[in-house]
């Protein structure tokens, strides 16, 4: 992190005096014990006051701001929602093709604007579905794709002339651009008719999303070739959405994921240029994606110095001669996590408030979360739910009547210009390495991120800051019911993905698409690819639509590229020190949970093993299969490490036999392991019978995430000793975690 500095110092006004004197009397205290107790200081750094005047903004500058003007604060269009709603688009993407059609037009029937696939993790990363590496992650996360066949049947009966699809992918993002292209040749439409957008944003996935596949140069030149192409060929497609959404889910405070958003937004302009084009091509193609979290006001702020940001710095640092370069469009998605497990109804009310921020800050397309999201995938339910949160918001409230309201209020307009400020001092501290790719590789970002999601972990923990049901006013759990916090999750009726049978049908559906092609024009196509890969002057994206054509699968384009770049290894490194230093002692006030461990507690049991052990209790923190959700493994390996345990870090992807064999060989005393994207009930029972088969039942496993109720039966049978649901607070799984370990001491 050599030479940068997370902190800015605040720039706020002072209260108005004559409101300080009336206030003191009404809060029975000084008048600097009002600022004391009043002014709050978030996350991003900012002093919030408890009010805002004329004199917190520059009220000449406010004043003649208009909707559809720069520097576009108020919104790119004129008329925003009054002319048109935003667009609802709803992510989604189950099993299989034929299912996750099924799907899409019921919701498209049901009021849906826009399709967003969600693809599984074996096709994130590149690998058809009967690769073995990927067993436990066939069609769990999203849709299983092998080759155009599969993408033909995705969108089979939906006109992508007209439905604009935006496809959420980006280390396999050349074989599923070029199998939607070919899909949509073959339904009779032609390139330049496409529009929707793909993700294509690879400089996020090394800081957060960990869904990459190649390095980062070969990644960052396939963005150049995919703009060129695009360009040239598809000129109303999006060819890139740059996505601050996964930063704010990692841990990222609004700052941070506005700085670092804008500061990618700038890199990939870069790259477009680099790839020959001028920033008119590449600008009015570029959009983003952010996150939407419960802070309701800075969410709306960001939205806002979001826009403002980009039109200032993209006229300042290209100079564009089309104004459309200039304009911020955003697809917005509310917090995945926020959401809570227990009592997951109140994440409908979340998820409403999220969507009104995202809307009173002028976004063009949104998803709202399912009430259920925090748990398994969404049912058709809970699907339902979320879509109607946006009918309801667009169709009875009267809110698109107006486009941006909140202009000219004193607060909104000083909380979008700090924010947009402090975001502006982030991107300078990026350019200050090189840009964002170099400050990517240096990776200072992603340890700023971690670095916050430890503190945000530290202030729930704490219970300085609250989740209902969480950690205040939680429900009790019966006494026979020890593992489930409330019962309303159990009774939630769960989508179930039927693992084997996605993969075997998956399987079959591959024979059949390599028996039917023409071989050694499908061998010709590869060998083609390889040498683009090797040659910056061929445009790789050409070279997939061909393999694309000639039935190459993902698996076989991917591998191509492979033998030319390799494969990226992560290294990974631990935040210490923040969790512990943002720890305030937990709150004992109304309604806070009053079980639980305080982290002095914790630390003085870890002494005791210690003393007892004669070494640390030992952890090693592990990922398993394509998931690559890190920011839990990542703040509990933070937490544990401040709590006085030996933490190792497992790389990602591993499989079981290599999850075994790093603990064995670390001689840990506990596996910790960390799953997301539902393939825990393949994976674990792997991991326990090959700590059998090598005779190190002694090592206790404990596992976490997303895990629902209905799993843990099973799990305790295969020999689980410890189930973390979301919302553990960290001295409490620890201090299970010791338990665990204590029950057959190890040496
Ligand atoms: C809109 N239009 C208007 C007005 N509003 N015209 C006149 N007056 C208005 N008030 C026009 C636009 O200019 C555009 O026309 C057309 O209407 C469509 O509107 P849009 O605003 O472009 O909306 P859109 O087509 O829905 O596109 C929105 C985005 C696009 C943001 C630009 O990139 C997008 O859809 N992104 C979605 C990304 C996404 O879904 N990601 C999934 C993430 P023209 O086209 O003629 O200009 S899920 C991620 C998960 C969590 C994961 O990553 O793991």
């Amino acid at each position: 992190q050599a030479g940068h500095t997370m902190e800015k110092p605040p720039g706020e006004r002072p209260l108005p005096k004559q409101w300080l004197q009336v206030a003191a009397k009404e809060l029975k205290c000084s008048e600097e014990e009002v600022v004391k107790k009043l002014v709050l200081t978030y996350p991003e750094g900012i002093h919030v006051k408890p009010i805002y005047t004329a004199e917190d903004i520059d009220w000449d500058a406010v004043k003649s701001q208009l909707p559809g003007f720069y520097p576009f604060t108020r919104g790119i269009h004129a008329s925003m929602y009054t002319n048109k709603p935003w667009t609802i688009r709803q992510y989604a993407g189950f099993s299989t093709a034929e299912e996750s059609n099924r799907f899409y037009k019921q919701a498209l029937a049901a009021g849906q604007k826009g399709l967003s696939v969600a693809f599984d993790l074996a096709t994130h990363r590149g690998y058809d579905s009967d690769h073995p590496r990927v067993k436990g992650d066939v069609g769990m996360a999203g849709v299983a794709i092998d080759s155009v066949e599969d993408m033909k049947l995705l969108f089979d009966g939906i006109p992508l002339d007209q439905v604009t699809v935006s496809m959420t992918m980006n280390g396999a993002v050349l074989p599923v651009l070029a199998f939607y292209i070919v899909a949509a040749e073959e339904q009779g439409v032609a390139k330049e008719k496409l529009s929707g957008t793909i993700q294509n944003d690879i400089l996020k996935e090394f800081m957060v999303r960990n869904t990459f596949i190649f390095p980062p140069q070969p990644s960052m030149r396939t963005i150049g070739d995919i703009m060129q192409y695009c360009a040239q060929n598809m000129p109303k497609y999006n060819t890139i959405s740059v996505s601050g959404y996964h930063m704010q889910e990692a841990g990222a405070n609004a700052a941070l994921e506005l700085g670092f958003t804008i500061a990618d937004g700038i890199e990939y302009l870069r790259t477009g240029i680099q790839a020959g084009l001028s920033v008119d091509q590449v600008a009015p193609r570029v959009s983003f994606f952010f996150g939407i979290g419960m802070n309701f006001y800075v969410e709306i702020a960001k939205l806002r110095a979001a826009r403002k940001l980009w039109s200032k710095l993209v006229k300042e640092k290209f100079q564009p001669k089309n104004p459309k370069s200039l304009l911020l469009r955003t697809h917005c998605q509310t917090s995945g996590y926020s959401l809570t497990e227990q009592e997951p109804y109140n994440n409908v009310i979340r998820t409403t408030i999220e969507a009104l921020s995202a809307v009173l800050g002028g976004t063009q397309s949104l998803h709202t979360n399912s009430l259920d999201e925090a748990i398994a995938l969404p049912s058709a339910f809970s699907s339902r739910l979320a879509r109607n949160t946006q009918l309801i918001l667009q169709l009875e409230t009267g809110i698109p009547h107006v486009a941006d309201p909140w202009g000219g209020s004193f607060m909104m307009e000083a909380l979008t210009d700090e924010l947009a400020s402090r975001a502006e001092y982030i991107i300078q501290e990026v350019e200050k390495s090189g840009g964002m790719a170099k400050a990517v590789a240096q990776g200072w970002p992603k340890l700023w991120i971690e670095e916050s999601a430890a503190r945000k972990q530290a202030r729930i923990d704490s219970g300085e800051e609250v989740i209902v049901g969480v950690n205040k006013y939680r429900l009790e759990s019966s006494a026979s019911d020890t593992d489930s916090s409330n019962k309303q999750s159990e009774e939630l009726e769960i989508l179930k993905i039927d693992a084997q049978r996605v993969r075997d049908s998956q399987i079959d559906r591959i024979k059949q698409v390599k028996t039917s092609r023409d071989e050694e024009k499908a061998k010709q196509c590869l060998v083609e690819l390889e040498k683009a890969a090797k040659d910056p002057s061929k445009n790789l994206l050409e070279a997939s639509v061909n393999a694309a054509r000639a039935r190459c699968t993902l698996g076989e384009i991917c591998g191509a590229l492979e033998k030319v770049w390799g494969r990226h290894v992560p290294k990974d490194d631990v935040v210490s020190g923040a969790y512990r230093s943002s720890y305030r002692g937990m709150k004992k006030d109304a309604g806070a949970k009053q079980e639980g461990y305080d982290l002095e507690q914790v630390v003085q049991h870890v002494i005791q093993f210690e003393e007892r052990a004669g070494r640390r209790p030992r952890i090693l923190v592990a990922k398993m299969g394509q998931d690559g959700h890190d920011r839990g493994a990542k703040v509990i390996a933070s937490g544990f490490a401040d709590l006085g345990f030996d933490v190792d870090i497992g790389p990602l992807f591993s499989t079981p036999q290599e999850v075994a064999k790093q603990a064995i060989e670390a001689d840990v005393h506990c596996i910790g392991v960390s799953s997301l994207a539902a393939a825990h009930l393949t994976l674990v029972p792997e991991l326990m019978e090959e700590l059998q088969k090598q005779s190190a039942t002694h090592i206790k496993v404990i596992v976490g995430g997303v895990i629902p109720y209905t799993d843990y039966d099973f799990l305790k049978k295969i020999g689980i000793k410890v189930i973390c649901g979301p919302g553990t607070r960290i001295p409490d799984a620890a201090m299970q975690v010791l338990k665990a370990i204590e029950e057959e001491p190890t040496n």
